[in-house]
């Protein structure tokens, strides 16, 4: 057995099962060893974006890390932008990234860099194999250190004579998990108290959920915090997994506009943060606030990401008296019709929910045409919503593919704006190739929305030909219908809402990838 074998057994011995892949030449021993553990499932992206964001939608609906194979420090480097919002999505990921053997890292060969350098501001932890001996044991910490709560991304760099050199482990077992510790119960007493006075008017008190709050237990017994107490319940603008639809608990998110932020948290005067952060502004503007919260807002935290989320929140609500027949938030009712004609956000969103299918996984990367779809789809049947958590845009391809691979038995439904598919549109071909149960809706406006919006709210002069030219993807026009069928799915068009509800009918009942472009 050599180093590579041994890491591969001690992958699968640690439940890692899939590994995304997009190797080069320093990584054909660890290849040749994959074809030696077939229990592996290997899935190659033809981009390293792809294969990075796979592993973080793979993460987000396995709850369990995913391997991904790098080559090098510029293999890594075109992963970084969906490690970031991995990274934000408290995903957990083992990335293997190739090196050069020990003795010639220092020949300055043409695909020498600092990949320890490259790796860290997208990593919480960072290993380099001392030698194939080692080389097990590094992957067990790695996976032990990207598994646990919250999980984290984990990069091991694997010197090609590590992979090579021999190895007398048959694979390391599982290393103990990190756990994560209840918040101390004066924490708990004291929001609890906070929650019961009469000191706050009513409206002004709220939870803000995120992070992990935003599934299992946590949103019905926040549900029954806010029944029980009459506080509002709010979620961060953007999270990595919502279970929401009919009979859930649907907490409102923060608006991404600054302007809608700021109006939604106006009144608030005491914010409980449930593995959230205190609302910041995506971006500063010149003169609005940094933070969204009116200036004398008291913000208290009941859990931060590192502790037991859905034990604080059931700890809070045994406190506060909080009963499960007694929930805020929870959706019930029928979809209104959505109107026919152009396709627009809420009609698309109202179409969506009247089709979607129980236990669908939606993708949501449509930006602008993305602003009403959730809440419309607050009465789809249960579904599970994941969301571009970094703000990098071209993650929602790729993460559809992981979440696809991730529940073979499920329905994915990826909303992407053109913009952000062109990003990583690769994703298409392993959909294709891998025969994942995937229906793209591209949302073909020809143009990068969202960035015309700022500068409108700038108030400088119109856009003129460089600005323009900048903000436009119109010229040439992009045909998606032939992009997707190049890259092996079966595509069409529409552009009437008539015919994108009779085209994501189909979708939805064939299996298999296709695409819908909807022109806007
Ligand atoms: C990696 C990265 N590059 C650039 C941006 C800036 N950006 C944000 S949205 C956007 C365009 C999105 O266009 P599209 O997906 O078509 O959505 P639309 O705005 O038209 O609704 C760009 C370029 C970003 N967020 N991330």
């Amino acid at each position: 057995m050599n180093g590579s074998e041994s890491m591969v057994h001690t992958l699968l011995n640690n439940e890692v099962s899939v590994c995304f892949a997009n190797p080069g030449t320093s990584e054909m021993h660890f290849v040749s060893a994959l074809d030696r553990v077939p229990q592996m499932r290997c899935v190659l992206g033809l981009f390293e974006g792809v294969v990075t964001g796979a592993a973080d939608g793979y993460f987000r609906m396995a709850q369990k890390p995913a391997a991904t194979l790098l080559h090098l420090g510029p293999g890594l480097g075109n992963g970084l932008a969906n490690l970031h919002n991995a990274k934000r999505a408290q995903s957990g990921i083992v990335n293997i990234i190739g090196q050069h053997a020990h003795d010639h890292i220092a020949n300055d060969a043409p695909l020498t860099s600092d990949i320890e350098g490259i790796a860290r501001p997208v990593s919480h932890w960072v290993r380099t194999c001392a030698s194939s001996m080692t080389a097990p044991d590094d992957t067990a910490a790695a996976v032990q250190a990207a598994s646990g709560t919250p999980a984290r991304i984990a990069s091991l760099i694997l010197p090609a004579d590590a992979a090579w050199g021999p190895s007398t482990s048959g694979g390391v077992r599982k290393l103990p998990q990190r756990p994560a510790p209840t918040p101390a119960d004066s924490v708990i007493e004291a929001i609890a108290r906070l929650l019961q006075s009469n000191t706050h008017a009513p409206g002004s008190v709220a939870l803000l959920l995120g992070g992990r709050a935003m599934r299992g237990l946590s949103p019905r017994l926040a549900g029954q915090i806010a029944a029980r107490t009459g506080c509002k319940l709010l979620a961060e603008t953007k999270n990595a997994r919502s279970e929401r639809g009919l009979g859930r608990v649907n907490i409102p998110q923060i608006p991404y506009p600054i302007n809608g932020a700021l109006d939604a948290l106006k009144d608030i005067r005491l914010l409980i943060l449930v593995d959230a952060i205190k609302p910041v502004a995506f971006f500063a503007y010149p003169d609005k606030p940094r933070f969204l919260v009116h200036p004398d807002c008291q913000v208290e935290t009941l859990a931060t990401k590192d502790e037991d989320v859905e034990a604080a929140l059931a700890k809070l609500n045994d406190a506060v008296g909080g009963m499960p027949g007694q929930v805020a938030y929870v959706s019930d009712g029928a979809s209104p019709a959505w109107s026919d004609g152009v396709p627009n956000s809420q009609d698309m969103g109202r179409a969506l929910a009247a089709l979607l299918p129980e236990n669908a996984i939606v993708v949501d990367e449509a930006i602008t045409t993305g602003r009403q779809l959730q809440s419309s789809a607050a009465v789809a049947q249960p579904h599970d919503w994941l969301e571009i958590t970094g703000g990098s845009i071209g993650y929602g391809l790729p993460c559809a593919t992981g979440a696809a691979v991730a529940c073979p038995d499920r329905k994915v439904v990826a909303i992407i704006g053109d913009g952000s598919a062109m990003y990583t549109v690769q994703a298409l071909w392993t959909m294709a190739r891998e025969g994942l149960d995937v229906t793209v809706v591209i949302c073909a406006n020809s143009k990068y929305q969202i960035l015309s919006g700022e500068l409108d709210a700038m108030g400088g002069p119109p856009p003129a030909t460089n600005a323009q030219r900048m903000l436009s993807i119109g010229s040439p026009s992009l045909d998606w219908v032939r992009l997707a069928e190049g890259h092996g799915l079966s595509a069409t068009r529409v552009d009437t809402m008539a015919g994108f509800a009779a085209a994501l009918g189909n979708g939805l009942r064939s299996s298999g990838p296709n695409l819908i472009e909807v022109l806007l």
